[in-house]
């Protein structure tokens, strides 16, 4: 045996904690490993052996509607946040900080991928043309889902962490048959070298605090047996709620693709650029056949995890101005301003058609019908179920013991308004 002594079992949760504390400083200031990034918290365009050539694909109007996507979403996100505030949403998910993750990736998937997202990748919903008021459905309640997966190959929100990360791969490996299938009839029938379908693949968003989940160890596994066409695409937010990235790993998250036999790639989470190249490249070599990449999007969660959270409980504002400072909105206007390939008319109609959105959605929102509750009943399953009847009677009973209370309710409110028209007259 080369070993001179065994590791220490010893555990000191003190000691671990201090550690961890360090790491995590140390990752924020200066990432140790090495991350793909060409467009730098500057604003100033850098360059890579393996993804310039990518960047350098990206006409003037592309890198215009990247920024003004990200812009979109960042004000839709505060318009949401608004709507939740008010009480007309029940609960809202955040983005703000992740544009850059959320539309550089989203933007580098073709319309045939189909994208499992969790429940906080409104920017690559934008990308894939679902209706952002149709999304706050569910945060309202009136909805189980929101909007037709189908319609766009973007799955519904899965709020159970990981869970969309096996039925990612198994849809990849579902493709992967049908297109075996399909060639395998092309050359059957003569028709083989003919037009086809594009190759597809499948990409699947999760957090850092999800990769812990054996679900996800699950996935990959299958993903590398089967060379299945999908890209894990981890959005490192450096925030399980409460809980810091570096509890989850003590290896840069991109690291664990190696031990499945597949590439894992860290790239800057804020820098657009980088992010559309990183993943253009890996939905291109999974629909070649080449099999599963992670991607490790390095970001920040700038806001609360949710409006149900407070940040300020267990981080400092330090950190969170650290992350400003790499902003992904502000590097992108700088490079566009710099390059002559935007000015103060582009930005102020990106402002406008943001303002836009937000009216839309406000508007939208409050004209939301609120469904029967019944139907919640109705729902459960197929035919007619006695215990579901039981409850649905039980729930009946209990109601009707508000309805003196609403009476009284509606007289005190014609109370008030009586008073109220006699002040007036007065
Ligand atoms: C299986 C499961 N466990 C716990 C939760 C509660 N929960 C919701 S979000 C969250 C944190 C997830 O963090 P991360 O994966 O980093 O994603 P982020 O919210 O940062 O985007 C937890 C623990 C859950 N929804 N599902
Ligand atoms: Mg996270």
């Amino acid at each position: 045996m080369g070993a001179t002594h065994l590791p220490s079992t010893e555990f000191d949760g003190t000691e671990m904690d201090d550690q961890l504390e360090a790491e995590a400083e140390a990752q924020l200031g200066d990432p140790a490993e090495p991350m793909v990034q060409l467009l730098g918290p500057d604003g100033t365009l850098g360059s890579d052996p393996v993804f310039s050539k990518y960047a350098e694909k990206l006409d003037p109007d592309t890198l215009r509607g990247f920024y003004a996507d990200m812009a979109k979403i960042r004000r839709f996100d505060v318009e949401a946040t608004a709507l939740q505030r008010q009480g007309q949403l029940a609960l809202w998910v955040p983005l703000t900080g992740q544009e850059a993750a959320q539309i550089g990736s989203g933007r580098a998937s073709q319309p045939q991928d189909y994208i499992f997202p969790t429940y906080r990748e409104h920017g690559v919903a934008l990308t894939r043309n679902v209706d952002l008021a149709e999304l706050l459905r569910q945060f309202r309640g009136v909805s189980n889902g929101g909007w037709n997966p189908k319609d766009t190959n973007f799955h519904l929100y899965t709020l159970v962490l990981a869970a969309q990360t096996p039925h990612a791969v198994g849809y990849a490996m579902g493709i992967q048959r049908d297109q075996k299938l399909a060639a395998a009839n092309a050359v059957a029938s003569g028709e083989a070298g003919q037009a086809v379908e594009p190759n597809a693949a499948v990409m699947v968003y999760f957090g850092d605090g999800a990769s812990s989940e054996g679900d996800v160890h699950e996935s990959m596994v299958f993903a590398a047996s089967y060379q299945a066409p999908v890209v894990f695409f981890c959005q490192n937010n450096h925030w399980a709620i409460s809980v810091p990235s570096s509890v989850q790993t003590r290896i840069p998250l991109a690291n664990r693709a190696k031990g499945y036999g597949f590439p894992g790639i860290r790239v800057d989470g804020n820098d657009v650029i980088a992010v559309h190249a990183v993943t253009e490249w890996a939905l291109e070599r999974a629909r070649d056949g080449h099999g599963p990449v992670l991607i490790e999007a390095f970001t920040y969660r700038v806001g609360a995890h949710t409006t149900a959270d407070d940040p300020t409980k267990y981080r400092g504002s330090a950190e969170e101005g650290l992350w400003r400072a790499k902003d992904p909105l502000a590097r992108l206007e700088k490079y566009l301003r710099a390059e002559g390939l935007a000015d103060d008319s582009f930005f102020e109609q990106v402002r406008a058609d943001g303002d836009e959105l937000a009216a839309y959605v406000r508007k939208t929102t409050h004209d939301l019908e609120t469904p029967d509750i019944r139907t919640a009943f109705a729902n459960t399953y197929v035919e007619a179920h006695p215990l579901v009847a039981e409850e649905l009677a039980w729930f009946e009973e209990y109601s009707a013991g508000f309805a003196d209370e609403a009476t009284a309710d509606e007289a005190s409110a014609e109370e008030a308004d009586t008073v109220q028209t006699d002040r007036a007259a007065r």
